[in-house]
């Protein structure tokens, strides 16, 4: 009894039998754990912590999946399927040890073995820091198709970088302000990344291209640096199937330059190695927006270099003629198909032609056959800031050879077009792979249009877009059949049993099927629509809803120090700061808000159903009016939270530093979301599919994936407001040459402007060019859309005021949601794309 006492942690007994490990009736869970903590860290009970509870309790998790891993790699490289390869910049993963132990199954038994040893699950899982390779959605969006690819036993692997460096921390400076701060999230081992020190290629950079005269080019000197491969393991939700994700690393090719080091010179001994290294260093913070800098551009070639002659050389081994490498007549004789994940990727287009040519000595029009069979192109933006183009002096530089092949395919593209329409130049200087001007520059879209076989878009109304305005020419160039549309999904593992695990609990036993059957069929969820109307089923819902209010709110008061009153209705937009996103608009709202109830008598007051808005999402650094927009809300929410006559109706919380993990807890607990971006400009979006799914309300424009939502859920269920796309061109051109005055136009936003101006919110004068974008040209319609969108802000009070109703509307949303399951979209892309069938592990 006394011994027992001392013991540090859980049940002494179940230690020493995992640290003999012999003992039959110990479950396999405890021994690895144990031994994990005895070997790999070379701890024990008396000194080990949470973080290092974490630790071991991955690393046991990860033999499981190394397992699975190879067997699946295995089969893949025994029965030879065709394969498709996804090529992203950015992958935002987050945490990986929750989703590990939920694909394999074993949440329950680690839970139960951890409890023993005296660790709670949750708190592990709280250790583990976010994989932040990724902005926002679109690194979101590729994450979501590893785990469907996976689960859909697909043979996909995704390429990435591995950034020393993800997406930066944000902080929140005194005066308001986003500060940022660098993520070095690999500082503590990662548990989930393989390095693979046999797997290495060389990529050259600058140098020069000398051409031989018959197609072919030596490209030599320059600078060389070495790729090396680090995997990740993506387990599949109750399948065997284990894909991989393969990062690329950045080194010297040699430690570092022994000569000058001899002479003395230690800088220039180093300075090359550095160079090196610094290719995977960071990944770049700005999303749709693009910089021209050679540093990314090096980035950009490393990673395809690396990628693809990865993909050769796995090709190569099956002995196969060149020509088999892609889609051919039959499914039989094809193996490769490369999903481009925008233009980021797109040098691999002349960089494939270049291995070709150069490398394997195939004919210019064998290689294009090859290159325009293999390739596919996902849009994600027709925002123009967001269109990569590159300046040809720097092209040249860095990639001189790759500039020839880019010229090469121009003059051929060019011809057939001019053939196709005589003398039309203006058509030829639009679709020109080369923009005129000084300097001339890359156009990456064309690239990646020309170099591929199918194109899409990622809603409908994006692709439909897409095809009317950038790639016009092209439809009428190659017709309508290259141009489709894929909607986004999300996964339902990560975003409905993962992130809302009572949410999932009490949709498995309503059902009473087995949570893989609607995990892996999300349109399973339409069973919910027999319970809408049923009592006991709606307090269950709305029970469940608020105890992840309270979650949230508990999250706040850790991490913040503020209570936040569950019984408000809470009204979440979470997303990067953009004004075409108009976060602007949302905090104009609030204080429209907060001006109405300061007019109010107390007693009306008390007829004034609570509010809490929360605000999550990172501003580019260089983004000086989305970093001011974030200081307005920070110092909106210092006055309003601290207001005795509004404090308990209306409150207002930024929460910093959002990521996929802070998702994970927002997003369950919202009761209304806002998707406001002005008609035409967000693509897609994502996240109103996550909080649909978890039976969040939509408040948003008719703008891109929020349309396809309606349909499915009905429009009785969303909130829509808003002037409607084809509008947008003639209200911004009537702002240009017709302006109308503010005042005139919407009163009650001139007063929110002016009450800002007046320094009612602290800072009177610095808010002033943010409030300018709006006074002036107001490019994202702020003013056209304002009132219409307080009248839906006022119809959702009104709504959210009759308590069942609501209730009615948040459970018939998610159980029509099955369309938005990544694993739909990742199978839209396996048939109309990439030709692959599943290959289970049997
Ligand atoms: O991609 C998401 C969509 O759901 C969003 O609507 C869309 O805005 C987003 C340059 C981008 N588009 N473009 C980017 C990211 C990084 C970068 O350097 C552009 N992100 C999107 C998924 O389809």
């Amino acid at each position: 009894e006394k011994g027992q006492e001392k013991w540090p942690r859980g049940d002494k007994k179940v230690w020493e039998a995992g640290t003999r490990g012999l003992d039959k009736e110990v479950p396999d869970i405890t021994k690895s754990f144990v031994n994990h903590v005895n070997t790999s860290l070379a701890l024990q009970a008396y000194n080990i912590d949470d973080f290092g509870a974490y630790q071991a309790a991955a690393l046991s998790a990860r033999d499981n999946l190394i397992i699975n891993w190879n067997e699946t790699q295995i089969n893949f490289t025994r029965k030879s399927p065709k394969r498709a390869y996804y090529l992203s910049l950015e992958f935002l993963m987050g945490r990986t040890f929750d989703n590990a132990l939920l694909n394999l199954g074993l949440k329950d038994q680690y839970r139960e073995g951890l409890d023993q040893l005296g660790f709670n699950l949750e708190d592990l899982i709280d250790q583990e820091r976010d994989a932040g390779l990724g902005n926002g959605g679109l690194g979101r969006l590729a994450a979501c198709y590893l785990d469907s690819s996976a689960s859909q036993e697909l043979p996909v692997w995704g390429y990435g970088l591995r950034y020393r460096y993800g997406i930066f921390q944000q902080l929140i400076a005194p005066d308001g302000s986003q500060l940022e701060a660098p993520d070095p999230w690999l500082q503590n081992e990662n548990p989930w990344e393989l390095p693979r020190a046999d797997v290495t290629y060389d990529v050259r950079f600058y140098g020069h291209a000398e051409r031989l005269g018959n197609g072919r080019a030596v490209w030599s000197g320059g600078q060389e640096v070495l790729a090396v491969a680090y995997d990740t393991m993506i387990p599949g939700y109750s399948t065997k199937n284990t894909n991989n994700l393969r990062l690329w690393e950045s080194k010297p090719k040699r430690g570092f330059d022994l000569n000058s080091f001899n002479a003395g010179d230690y800088e220039r001994a180093i300075e090359s190695s550095n160079s090196a290294a610094a290719i995977t260093s960071v990944l770049y913070p700005n999303d749709h927006t693009t910089f021209g800098k050679e540093l990314r551009l090096k980035q950009q070639y490393f990673w395809t270099a690396a990628s693809l002659a990865d993909i050769l050389r796995r090709f190569k081994n099956l002995n196969k003629p060149i020509t088999e490498f892609p889609q051919c007549q039959s499914f039989y004789c094809s193996f490769v198909s490369i999903q481009l994940n925008d233009t980021h990727p797109t040098l691999a287009i002349p960089e494939l032609m270049r291995l070709l040519i150069d490398e394997e000595d195939v004919p210019w029009d064998t290689a294009w056959g090859i290159v325009t069979n293999t390739f596919f192109y996902t849009n994600h933006t027709v925002l123009p800031e967001a269109l990569e183009k590159w300046p040809v002096p720097l092209i040249e530089h860095v990639l001189p050879r790759h500039l020839q092949i880019i010229y090469d395919i121009n003059l051929l593209f060019l011809k057939a077009v001019e053939k196709k329409f005589p003398g039309d130049r203006d058509r030829l200087a639009r679709m020109s792979l080369i923009e005129e001007g000084f300097p001339k520059q890359v156009r990456m879209a064309n690239l990646a249009v020309v170099g591929s076989r199918k194109v899409n878009g990622v809603a409908e109304l994006h692709s439909e877009l897409l095809q009317a305005t950038i790639l016009k020419d092209f439809v009428e160039f190659d017709g309508p059949s290259k141009f489709f549309s894929v909607t986004n999904g999300i996964t339902p593992r990560r975003w409905l049993d993962q992130s809302n695990p009572n949410l999932s609990n009490l949709i498995q036993e309503t059902l009473q099927i087995p949570k893989a059957d609607f995990l892996k069929d999300l349109s399973k969820l339409e069973g919910l629509l027999k319970y809408v109307e049923n009592p006991t089923f709606q307090k269950k819902w709305a029970a469940v809803k608020q105890s992840n209010k309270e979650r949230l709110a508990h999250y706040v008061e850790v991490k913040l120090g503020l209570k936040v009153n569950t019984h408000a209705m809470f009204d979440v937009q979470i997303k990067r700061l953009h004004e075409y996103k108009r976060q602007t608009m949302n905090i104009f709202g609030v204080i429209h808000r907060y001006l109405w109830l300061k007019d109010m008598t107390p007693q009306e007051r008390k007829k004034v159903n609570p509010k809490v808005v929360f605000f999550a999402g990172k501003a580019a650094p260089g983004y000086y009016i989305a970093k001011l927009t974030i200081r307005l809300i920070v110092n909106v929410a210092r006055i309003i939270n601290d207001d005795p006559d509004t404090k308990d109706i209306l409150s207002l919380y930024f929460l910093p530093d959002y990521s996929v993990s802070l998702a994970e807890i927002l997003i369950p607990a919202s009761d209304i979301s806002q998707h406001i971006s002005t008609a035409g400009t967000e693509a897609s979006g994502t996240s109103n599919m996550k909080f649909c799914l978890n039976g969040g309300l939509l408040l948003g424009t008719v703008d891109g994936a929020n349309i396809e939502i309606a349909e499915e859920v009905g429009e009785e269920n969303v909130f829509f407001f808003g002037h409607l796309t084809p509008a947008v061109e003639d209200l911004r051109y009537q702002h240009l040459y017709h302006p109308e005055s503010l005042e005139q136009k919407s009163p009650r936003l001139f007063r929110v402007i002016n009450e800002i101006a007046s320094g009612r919110f602290g800072d009177d004068n610095v808010y002033e060019p943010l409030l300018n974008t709006i006074r002036h040209n107001d490019y994202y319609l702020l003013s056209e859309d304002f009132d219409s969108y307080l009248q839906a802000l006022a119809l959702v009070d009104e709504s959210y005021q009759n308590r069942i109703e609501w209730i009615k509307k948040s459970i018939s949303t998610t159980a029509k949601m099955g369309k938005f399951s990544s694993d739909r979209a990742i199978l839209d892309y396996a048939q109309e794309c990439w030709n692959i069938e599943p290959l289970k592990l049997e």
